[in-house]
């Protein structure tokens, strides 16, 4: 198999606004991640994703970007980011950016030109169409609950948004739009970047027909992403951004790519290095979605995540790359979500959880404090609640729909809402968590007493040191990295069960979803006898059982 230095990476996300705050305002900024730059290093990370950091009004904390080629106030200067490049690549780590271009921020300046006539120069970088009968272009609705289309008085025509009306959708069909976004892309490149973090790159190209969806049952709109994902013109585009930028430099690039499918993804990832690196897909990610998305208390159902995954694994082994994810800034926290987050649990179900995940085939991503098992937080109400996909989706099923009662609602948001990735991070046990000296932006998880990263950097049984010595495996042996993965028990509804295999070397990886003791499946039980050592595993010593919530991976071969 083709190597690559990113095949071979562990990326850490960050996501700046809930990190660290070096100046008393109470929202992190890149200074204060500069100074926590050797705690990621210790961990092994060799990449560092930023969630955005440019000039935003922060509807939607960042992803709703005024200027590109400048940096949000609140987070400091260009002068600031200089410094913090210099010092990643100082640590011999890389930076990657996350690059919002399906949309804008409604406060840039070609939209605020765009909206002034229709016959504005800038008026066809965003998509504007008149009303139909009175009423929207199509029946098509937002990401964030709502119609995507947007009436605006002065011209009297509708403008899109897949997400909120603060994100007007750029208009890539327009020659001119691309060769902005290449070119602003070209000085990022310039000034030393590694990488870009591409948001919703999947929904760029829209349908050659703007025409009404099927409507789900119970619902009003015809949701967009159904219709815009994936588009005609997504690849001709992905191709020419690769040859006017991406081919030019030596870089990870990643797709956020809502709504792929594996057989798309084998095109955006694919190996001849035309497109990107690899994609986040999110099929894993809906296995406790259901007829409301994910606004479900669904449990998981261990079999379905392994049919998922083992699909991704096997399905582009050879021809693509994966990336591997269990948490991002718009993904609960997973010890609270698939583990077990009170008591004893935490600490072997978020070990558990990382094995299973960093075993397999792929670029690993751990996002902020997951490394510590930081979990979930309670929501009370929705003033408690800082995210506009929440509030916004609160007001439909509760407000408008009476789907869910408040209880409900809340009791969802706390189990399924991404305010739980936002809640800052845990770095002692002081006031704030060390946050911040002033007052922070959003609540701290009250459980920063005991879970924070002082509690843990030196403790060499601590979850910390367990990513730390799971990421260092990952460096010493490369049947972890290049390795063929099969599935084993895929119907087991417990445990996790598979091998990475190279010429002279063979892992079993044994991961118990449970709180249970299990027996050994006796289709391994040979594998698990003649093993020849453990490489890692969340107990001091190994037993005849799988005890609860018990990871361990034996080397066979
Ligand atoms: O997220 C795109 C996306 O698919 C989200 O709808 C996400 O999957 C959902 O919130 C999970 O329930 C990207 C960014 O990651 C997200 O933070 C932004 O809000 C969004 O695009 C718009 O830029
Ligand atoms: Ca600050």
């Amino acid at each position: 198999m083709q190597k690559a230095w990113w095949k071979e990476a562990v990326v850490y996300q960050i996501y700046p606004r809930s990190f660290m705050d070096s100046n008393g305002d109470g929202i992190g900024d890149l200074q204060g991640i500069i100074k926590k730059l050797d705690y990621i290093k210790n961990l092994g990370i060799t990449v560092i994703w930023v969630s955005p950091i440019y000039k935003s009004p922060n509807k939607d904390n960042g992803y709703d970007i005024s200027d590109y080629q400048d940096i949000m106030d609140e987070f400091g200067t260009m002068e600031d980011f200089d410094e913090l490049l210099k010092e990643i690549h100082q640590r011999g780590m890389k930076l990657v950016m996350d690059l919002v271009v399906n949309h804008t921020s409604d406060q840039h300046k070609w939209f605020l030109e765009s909206r002034k006539s229709k016959d504005n120069k800038y008026r066809d970088y965003y998509i504007w169409k008149d009303p139909v009968d009175g009423h929207e272009p199509t029946n098509w609705g937002s990401y964030f609950s709502g119609s995507a289309w947007q009436f605006d008085e002065t011209t009297g025509q509708y403008y899109l948004h897949q997400f909120v009306p603060e994100q007007p959708d750029l208009n890539w069909d327009n020659p001119v739009v691309r060769k902005e976004v290449f070119d602003m892309m070209t000085w990022w490149c310039e000034k030393g970047i590694d990488g870009f973090r591409m948001d919703v790159i999947s929904l760029i190209s829209k349908p050659e027909e703007y025409k009404d969806g099927p409507v789900k049952e119970g619902e009003k709109y015809s949701f967009c992403g159904a219709v815009t994902a994936n588009g005609p013109h997504e690849h001709e585009y992905l191709q020419e951004m690769n040859q006017k930028v991406l081919s030019r430099y030596n870089l990870l690039t990643v797709g956020e790519t809502s709504c792929v499918t594996l057989e798309e993804a084998k095109k955006y990832a694919r190996s001849d290095g035309k497109e990107l690196s690899m994609v986040f897909q999110f099929e894993h990610m809906d296995v406790d979605s259901d007829e409301h998305g994910k606004w479900t208390d669904k449990k998981l159902y261990l079999p379905d995540l392994k049919e998922v995954l083992n699909r991704w694994q096997k399905g582009l082994e050879e021809v693509a790359w994966n990336s591997l994810y269990w948490n991002n800034h718009d993904q609960p926290r997973v010890v609270s979500r698939w583990g077990n987050d009170s008591g004893e649990y935490r600490e072997l179900s978020a070990k558990m959880l990382a094995t299973c995940l960093h075993m397999m085939q792929g670029t690993p991503y751990v996002y902020q404090g997951e490394e510590l098992g930081m979990t979930n937080m309670h929501f009370s109400d929705v003033s408690e609640c800082d995210d506009i996909e929440e509030k916004n989706i609160y007001i439909d099923l509760v407000t408008d729909t009476k789907v869910y009662t408040h209880d409900q609602m809340m009791d969802i948001i706390s189990k399924k809402g991404r305010d739980n990735a936002r809640t800052p991070m845990q770095w002692d046990d002081s006031e704030n968590a060390g946050f911040t000296t002033g007052t922070p932006w959003f609540a701290v998880n009250p459980n920063y007493k005991t879970i924070n990263a002082a509690a843990q950097v030196e403790d060499p049984d601590s979850i910390y040191n367990y990513y730390r010595k799971l990421i260092e495996l990952r460096k010493e042996e490369e049947v972890i990295v290049y390795g063929t993965f099969d599935g084993l028990e895929d119907a087991d509804e417990n445990l996790y069960i598979y091998t990475r295999s190279s010429e002279n070397k063979k892992i079993l990886v044994i991961c118990n979803f449970t709180e249970k003791e299990l027996d050994v499946p006796a289709s391994i039980a040979d594998m698990v006898k003649e093993n020849r050592g453990i490489l890692i595993g969340n107990y001091k010593d190994i037993s005849e059982k799988i005890r609860p919530y018990e990871a361990v991976v034996y080397l066979t071969k």
